[in-house]
């Protein structure tokens, strides 16, 4: 087989970069190691940026996004049970969030995939990248008992934090810098109204807690949870418990509770890899970097890297121009530690650090007390939240 862009993964990067890439007439196919039941039945991320819905839109997957997506103008941050609300429209001049599942991303642009007939191979096993730093790569995968080969220009490695691609970069190229946090999320998702009609952020002497939403009847929550933790040890009535305490007394009275139809736990992570290309290989999505959930800045940030990954691939095809590629990693890098920054500040000021000196924790209720106070923190705040803009390759220095 042969074709121009062989992406790897069919996360909400590689879809969506395929989807980019097939509406500009650029040639690819997608390689995923799973089944379709499996990418489409994975729970993630919630709220997308304004960026992010507007992306999915050009794509031409926006119409259900636009008659099921919630448009959210602000959030709540609760500090022991007291909460005070952030508004996001008034603070950005009129921006706003979505909350939208993942899930649902990955099903329109798996749906629109099929539709165009551009090939999507799902359980295509042992992928490998080849000649990556060479003018003709290639990848190999095996399916129904046949090795495949797939002869491309350029290689998008869009699989995830534990996919092939960037370990098949050299080690003398790649630098990686990490942030493992001491805590996890554990994740529940009901079909109960929300709590509250936008989302809660709160911090409490037992832990962060957030209240969050996939519809207007159907609820997903996370308490902060220690590293090892078992769900054995956490029934139902226990997390509900623990989430009615952590978000105060008006919250707890108001919450609707009932049996989860997914529980989990999830570690926390900062992780960024430089750079995100190497030879005719480009990094995008979570193959690259990992945020902290906190911020909701995972699937945004995919998104973003694919926005200008794809210009500067439909420049390279289209006119035979190499500044939107040259330019890809540093374009993405500029805006990915930024976005990794708010990720941890977000993450550091409402979660509890068991080993984190008096004084530390002290500045940091700080910080959230100043946070509520100073409409310039509130400012800066929102407009990270809702998303900074992308970052144009072709113009990067
Ligand atoms: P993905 O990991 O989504 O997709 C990579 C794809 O590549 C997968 O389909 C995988 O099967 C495939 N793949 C991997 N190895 C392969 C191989 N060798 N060959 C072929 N295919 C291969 N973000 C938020 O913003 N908010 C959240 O609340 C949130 N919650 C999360 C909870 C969990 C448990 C996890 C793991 C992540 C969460 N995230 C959240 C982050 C998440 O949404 C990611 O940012 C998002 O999925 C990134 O998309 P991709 O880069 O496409 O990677
Ligand atoms: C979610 O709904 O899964 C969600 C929302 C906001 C976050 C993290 C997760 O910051």
């Amino acid at each position: 087989m042969r074709t121009q862009v062989a992406i790897i993964g069919s996360g909400p990067a590689g879809l969506l970069l395929g989807q980019l890439l097939h509406l500009a007439g650029v040639d690819t196919v997608i390689l995923e190691r799973r089944s379709r039941d499996y990418v489409e039945g994975r729970i993630r991320a919630g709220v997308l940026e304004q960026g992010t819905v507007e992306l999915l839109v050009e794509a031409g997957v926006g119409d259900r996004l636009k008659a099921e997506g919630l448009i959210h103008t602000g959030f709540d941050i609760c500090i022991d049970g007291s909460r005070h609300r952030i508004d996001l429209e008034a603070l950005t001049g009129g921006k706003t969030v979505t909350v939208y599942g993942q899930t649902e991303v990955t099903k329109d642009l798996i749906a629109a995939r099929l539709a165009s007939g551009a090939p999507l191979v799902f359980e295509a096993e042992n992928v490998a990248l080849h000649d990556i730093d060479t003018e003709r790569p290639r990848v190999t995968y095996e399916k129904d008992g046949a090795t495949h080969t797939v002869d491309c220009a350029v290689l998008a490695g869009c699989d995830g934090f534990h996919g092939v691609s960037r370990g098949s970069m050299p080690d003398s190229v790649l630098k990686t810098y990490e942030r493992a946090y001491p805590f996890g999320w554990l994740g529940i998702l009901a079909d109960v109204p929300p709590v509250s009609h936008e989302l809660i952020y709160a911090t409490h002497p037992d832990g962060f807690a957030l209240a969050s939403m996939r519809s207007e009847t159907r609820s997903r929550y996370y308490i902060q949870c220690p590293l090892d933790t078992d769900l054995a040890d956490w029934p139902d009535d226990r997390l509900w418990d623990a989430l009615k305490t952590r978000f105060g007394d008006a919250a707890a009275a108001a919450m609707r509770t009932g049996p989860s139809i997914e529980k989990s736990v999830a570690p926390l992570r900062s992780f960024v890899a430089e750079p995100m290309r190497h030879g005719r290989l480009f990094l995008a999505g979570d193959a690259a970097h990992i945020v902290p959930p906190t911020g909701a800045k995972g699937l945004n940030l995919a998104a973003a890297d694919v926005r200008v990954l794809s210009w500067a691939l439909i420049d390279l095809f289209r006119d035979n121009s190499t500044a939107g590629i040259d330019g890809y990693s540093a374009a993405c890098l500029a805006r990915i530690w930024k976005v990794q920054r708010f990720s941890w500040w977000f993450s550091t000021q409402l979660h509890n650090f068991d080993t984190e000196p008096a004084f530390e924790r002290r500045v940091h209720r700080a910080e959230l007390e100043y946070l509520l106070e100073s409409e310039s923190a509130q400012k800066t705040l929102a407009e990270n939240y809702v998303g900074l803009p992308f970052v144009d390759p072709r113009r990067v220095a």
